[in-house]
């Protein structure tokens, strides 16, 4: 029989032979797998739970929140404020950062969380999931403790010490990275644990596969427009093979796939709202998802530069994102850079 590894194993072992998981680290990650589980049993309660639908409320960012976005995003908090791990958290769901109450000790670890990604799938049973991000509090003057401020938070994402995501799909799967490549762990729902099914997960340099949403693309920029026309054109154009489109409306999901069997995800600026770089979060979408696809051997960037180096100076920052299989990231950022050499 082959053997089974835990999560709590392979993050003690990741630790014994890289040295990457203080014991901090180490619980914070266990504390967000169990919130996870927490979250995928009310995912899977769908109508029978009265979790479906609107909440009747609006976030930071002028969304509508659904049920589950509130309830994924109690979870979070109440699993992680008293471990003594985190210094304080932040959300796309919660306008400013949730500082651990005065009660808990506080530790040194800052935690971003999406709670609930692709929220207009909720309702139709489709994938969705919980992204995370994880950075160290920056301490200037080691023989203080100074408190937790949201400056603290606008890290770069080549900063981060932890990064994943857990889908909500036919299967629960946590996907993790601590910066030693990209790990795959299932939730074994009859013994309530994740178990790693999946070690090393890499990207194909070259795909066959994009996703983006079409309905957008008379508010592209040409850059973007140039690059999915030729994939359109497939092997009657330039690119001379024949393209596959995909698009979820779920990004956990969209790079669930990517990290599986390839592709490039695109949500790029676009003309709907020119004053936003994008529509997704920087913080709390872009920077974990780019860091686990980079560390799976793809390629993250806004259209021009690497997502992981955008510094950043605002928590609800958004961002226009391309990633995935490295050589297509690389085409589309390339055709961005002609474009701007051009003007
Ligand atoms: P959310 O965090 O409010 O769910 O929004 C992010 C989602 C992504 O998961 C997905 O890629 C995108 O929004 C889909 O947007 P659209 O409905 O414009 O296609
Ligand atoms: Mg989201």
């Amino acid at each position: 029989m082959t053997q089974r590894i835990s999560l709590t194993r392979y993050l003690i072992e990741q630790q014994r032979q890289h040295g990457l998981i203080p014991s901090e680290l180490r619980l914070l990650l266990e504390i967000v797998a169990r919130a996870c589980k927490r979250i995928a049993i009310q995912v899977n309660k769908g109508a029978l739970g009265e979790v479906l639908g609107s909440a009747e409320s609006e976030n930071v960012q002028g969304e509508v929140q659904k049920k589950l976005d509130i309830i994924a995003n109690e979870v979070l908090i109440d699993a992680n404020e008293w471990g003594g791990h985190l210094a304080a958290m932040a959300s796309e769901e919660m306008d400013t950062i949730y500082v651990v109450p005065n009660r808990y000790p506080q530790g040194e670890y800052l935690l971003m969380f999406d709670p609930l990604d692709g929220s207009s799938n909720i309702d139709v049973n489709v994938s969705i999931g919980t992204i995370f991000s994880v950075l160290k509090k920056p301490n200037d003057d080691p023989k203080m403790v100074e408190p937790v401020r949201e400056k603290d938070f606008l890290q770069a994402g080549k900063q981060q010490v932890a990064a994943g995501y857990c889908i909500y799909g036919p299967q629960t799967t946590l996907v993790l990275t601590v910066g030693h490549g990209v790990s795959m762990f299932t939730l074994d729902r009859e013994q309530g644990t994740f178990v790693l099914t999946q070690e090393n997960v890499r990207i194909p340099e070259d795909t066959k596969e994009f996703a983006i949403n079409m309905s957008n693309m008379r508010h592209w920029d040409a850059p973007v427009k140039r690059y999915v026309e030729e994939c359109l054109y497939g092997k009657d154009g330039v690119r001379g093979k024949d393209f596959n489109m995909r698009w979820i409306a779920s990004m956990v999901a969209d790079v669930h796939r990517i990290l599986s069997r390839g592709g490039v995800f695109m949500y790029p600026w676009d003309q709907r709202e020119p004053n936003k770089p994008g529509k997704l979060r920087l913080m709390y979408e872009a920077n974990p998802m780019g860091w686990l696809v980079e560390q799976a051997g793809g390629a993250a960037t806004n259209g021009r530069q690497r997502i992981l180096d955008i510094a950043p100076t605002e928590l609800h920052q958004r961002v226009s994102v391309v990633l995935g299989s490295k050589n297509e990231v690389e085409r589309v950022t390339a055709y961005h850079l002609e474009a701007d050499a051009q003007r």
